[in-house]
């Protein structure tokens, strides 16, 4: 079923929902609201060329939007939605985690660049984001849990960090851990977790086109409860590959064990690639619920992104466990 669904500058100001409110920001930023009303498609915006490196303790959002992920196929989630329902161990193993985040320090953040590469890095990450190419991309977003959502992430491609690195050839993983302080996040507190929080991708994951850094969200620097300063999202994986407010990529020869692999090995492995048809151990991963209308859907292979992504597994041994 083909369903129209109208585009924020064809809603009236009446019905207008917090994703038009967005899209209306970010026009007003992006030079004037005569600019929304002159701009007949979202494609054809204009948006702000990436200047020259700044000096501030940020870099200056909005971020040029990346025409390959302007269409998601369905509404963006409301940005007091994806900013409230958060999952972040780190600050608790439940939901509501957005109050106590705002006690992360995200300024000073060092970025440590190590393992296989040809000279170690150490810098900070609003530098890091400066000698990176930013953009914006609209990407859809899905749980293990089964909840879904729909946001304009902004940041650079993980492959331009990786380019930046310059691992050895005999890297085949990078292993990415998050910052670990008892003293700001109670969670770190609870020992039976295996912490720090640490995931991992293959170098052919890394680099792909779609694998993102996100230093914002909905045009504004990304807030602390969504990873800040900066978090991966790998958007044809299971939400917990995503990993937040990372402090260290390591290039190795190793597999990474993850964060989830050890806390529930029977139930979360290292690919987590988005199947449909691979239920969880407990539940079944078919569909999936829409964050704020709470609609469900059907669940596609890889998020929908098989097109930039299946080639990744064509030739993979078929013992490995893609799909949990
Ligand atoms: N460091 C860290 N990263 C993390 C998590 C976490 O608990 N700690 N949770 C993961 C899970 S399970 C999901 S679904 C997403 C949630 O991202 P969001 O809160 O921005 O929606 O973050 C992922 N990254
Ligand atoms: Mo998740």
């Amino acid at each position: 079923m083909v369903v129209h669904r109208r585009r924020g500058w064809e809603i009236a100001e009446r019905e207008a929902t917090p994703e038009a409110a967005f899209w209306n920001r970010r026009a007003v930023m992006a030079g004037g609201a005569a600019l929304l009303a002159a701009t007949p498609a979202l494609a054809q915006r204009v948006v702000p060329p990436v200047g020259p490196a700044q000096t501030g303790p940020t870099v200056a959002h909005p971020f040029p939007l990346n025409q390959a992920f302007v269409d998601p196929g369905r509404p963006l989630t409301g940005e007091d939605i994806a900013t409230t329902y958060n999952n972040f161990y780190e600050f608790g193993s439940h939901k509501q985690i957005s109050r106590a985040a705002q006690r992360l320090t995200i300024q000073p953040w060092e970025v440590v660049i190590d393992g296989m590469v040809e000279a170690p890095l150490k810098l900070d990450a609003a530098d890091l984001e400066r000698r990176l190419p930013r953009e914006e991309r609209v990407l859809r977003f899905r749980c293990v849990e089964a909840w879904a959502m729909t946001v304009p992430f902004s940041g650079y491609p993980l492959a331009a960090l990786v380019a930046l690195a310059k691992p050895t050839s005999g890297a085949k993983y990078v292993r990415m851990e998050t910052f670990q302080r008892p003293s700001e996040a109670p969670g770190h507190r609870q020992f039976w977790y295996p912490w720090p929080y640490v995931e991992g991708l293959t170098m052919a994951e890394a680099t792909n086109e779609l694998t993102f850094i996100a230093t914002g969200a909905y045009g504004k620097p990304i807030p602390r409860q969504m990873g800040a300063p900066l978090r991966l999202v790998t958007p044809w994986k299971y939400g917990f590959k995503s990993i937040k407010s990372i402090v260290k990529f390591t290039f190795t020869d190793q597999r990474p064990k993850t964060f989830w692999e050890v806390a529930g090995p029977t139930e979360y492995g290292f690919w987590a690639n988005v199947n449909p048809q691979v239920p969880h151990p407990r539940w079944s991963q078919a569909t999936e619920r829409l964050l704020g209308n709470d609609e469900r859907v059907p669940t596609r292979l890889f998020n929908g992104y098989g097109e930039w992504v299946a080639g990744l597994y064509q030739d993979m041994p078929s013992a490995e466990r893609l799909f949990m």
